[in-house]
């Protein structure tokens, strides 16, 4: 018996073997889930197949969320899920470096559309087609609500996701579907490597997270399956971190003693 068996869930953000969605995918086929899984464009399109076919031939449809005609066609395809894996950020390159006072007016647009009001725009969408007591997980960052220099506009949709996954809590709960956050480490993926200094903050997290390591895409979708599963029905409106608790640290040690 699989945790996850009879469990249709819908996956987006794959674009390669490195995306966290990868991880993901993987965890939650090696439970018994069925997939379905999206694509943003040509681009990717193939290596999302190659997933499809490696995870038991899901179902594969476009679905670029900037586009409403893109996710009424992919509502009237999937049928009834009861998962939704939100995997989906976009930042201009230029905004993820330097000052936040700089940010273009539509960079800020581009960034909170992408990044934050696709969660809406796709559970709007996808309203009819959730089960009662579905579970909708998004991928945020520590950068929501601390710091993190360079991450700049990227933090702050982060911030409007996180407050998404709140109100969508309540909206959704008297159907008991629930909407969790997972809030990542640091892994090095194409949306990662765009954000100025990224590659220092991998040794940063291994020096002074408790744990004294850095995490994977498949720690991040061993919590998505745990999130996806029965075992979490009460547990909605959340952000849960999956970062060798380094977010908990209030001070770092010195190189010294780490
Ligand atoms: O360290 C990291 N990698 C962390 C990532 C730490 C904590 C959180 N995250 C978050 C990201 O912010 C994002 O929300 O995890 C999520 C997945 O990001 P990823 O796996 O790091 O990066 P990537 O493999 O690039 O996946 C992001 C995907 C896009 O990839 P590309 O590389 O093609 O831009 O978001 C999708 C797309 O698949 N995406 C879209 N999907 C639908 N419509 C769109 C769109 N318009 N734009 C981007």
């Amino acid at each position: 018996m699989g945790l996850l068996d009879g469990k249709t869930i819908l996956v987006t953000g794959v674009a390669n073997r490195w995306s966290i969605s990868s991880g993901i995918v993987k965890q939650l086929h090696a439970h018994g889930a069925r997939l379905i899984l999206t694509y943003q464009g040509d681009r990717v399109e193939d290596a999302v197949r190659d997933h499809a076919e490696q995870y038991g031939g899901a179902p594969v449809f476009e679905c670029d969320v900037t586009k409403d005609a893109s996710l009424r066609a992919l509502a009237a395809s999937v049928g009834k899920i009861d998962g939704l894996v939100h995997s989906i950020a976009f930042v201009k390159k230029e905004d993820l470096s330097g000052k936040v006072y700089t940010t273009s007016r539509d960079g800020f647009a581009m960034a909170m559309d992408i990044s934050a009001y696709s969660l809406i725009a796709l559970v709007g969408h996808l309203v009819d087609n959730f089960n009662d007591g579905a579970s909708i997980m998004a991928m945020t960052y520590l950068g929501a609500t601390q710091i993190v220099p360079n991450y700049n506009i990227a933090g702050i949709a982060k911030a409007a996701l996180e407050a998404t996954v709140r109100y969508l809590a309540f909206d959704l709960g008297d159907r008991g579907i629930r909407v969790n956050a997972i809030s990542a480490g640091p892994i090095k993926t194409a949306s990662s490597r765009q954000v100025a200094g990224f590659s220092s903050m991998g040794p940063k997290v291994a020096a002074a997270a408790p744990l004294r390591r850095n995490i994977s895409a498949d720690d991040v979708g061993n919590v998505a399956v745990y999130l996806a599963s029965d075992l979490s029905s009460q547990i909605t409106g959340d952000v849960h971190f999956v970062d060798a608790g380094y977010h908990v640290m209030g001070m770092y040690p010195d190189a010294a003693q780490s």
